[in-house]
């Protein structure tokens, strides 16, 4: 199997669960700053021009999310439960990442990181503040469901938590307004404490990371 990465934070999530799991992956780095997601032969891979993507024999699967399913089900970790009512719970925090926590959280990563590093000019205000109320809003529902939980479903470690925190370790050059979510802040120092999670890269390239 090969896995196509960058260290940013989509490519973060099945990086993670290849390392956790020790899965027998090849990493093979895409370099975004030099255009290499846009090569005919990678747009074979994803034709969405992305990272991450993952290749397993003549199997082609994009979507980090997916990809860490495909993982964890490879391996019959309970990263990914059998337990369908829990694979449910799982799909729900991954939807709701996509279409809330990650997105506004990715929309403040966009306007205060990527644009300065790129020299894309300044953060637009106006998309600043826009998003900066739809985080908290969401931070918050996460905050309350994580009070007396050590992970966002049942007792042990998923791949929702690496999906739901995917925005996490660059909250500081994102500017997330996490003051006050004190249970995203200490569930996200336990899933630090993963070495996998902490350092999922095969080795440590960029500032990113
Ligand atoms: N929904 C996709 C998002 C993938 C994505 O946006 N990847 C970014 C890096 S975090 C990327 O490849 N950007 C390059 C580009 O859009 O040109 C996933 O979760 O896999």
């Amino acid at each position: 199997m090969k896995l196509y990465y960058f260290e940013t934070p989509n490519a973060r999530k099945p990086c993670a669960v290849a390392k956790h799991l020790n899965s027998p992956v090849e990493f093979v780095r895409i370099d975004l700053s030099k255009g290499e997601h846009q090569t005919p032969e990678y747009l074979a891979i994803n034709p969405n021009g992305k990272v991450p993507a993952l290749r397993d024999g003549d199997a082609r699967l994009w979507e980090g999310h997916a990809i860490m399913a495909y993982l964890a089900a490879k391996a019959g970790s309970d990263l990914w439960p059998k337990d369908s009512a829990k694979q449910i719970d799982i799909l729900r925090w991954l939807n709701w990442d996509t279409a809330h926590f990650s997105r506004h959280a990715g929309t403040l990563f966009f306007q205060h990181y990527i644009k300065a590093a790129f020299g894309m000019g300044e953060p637009d205000a106006a998309a600043v503040e826009e998003a900066t109320g739809f985080f908290k809003r969401f931070a918050d529902v996460l905050d309350n469901h994580l009070k007396g939980r050590t992970y966002l479903v049942g007792d042990n470690l998923t791949i929702a938590d690496f999906g739901v925190a995917c925005m996490l370790p660059t909250a500081q050059e994102a500017k997330l307004p996490l003051g006050g979510f004190t249970q995203i802040q200490r569930w996200h120092d336990g899933l630090m404490r993963l070495p996998a999670w902490k350092d999922p890269y095969p080795a440590s390239q960029s500032a990113l990371a």
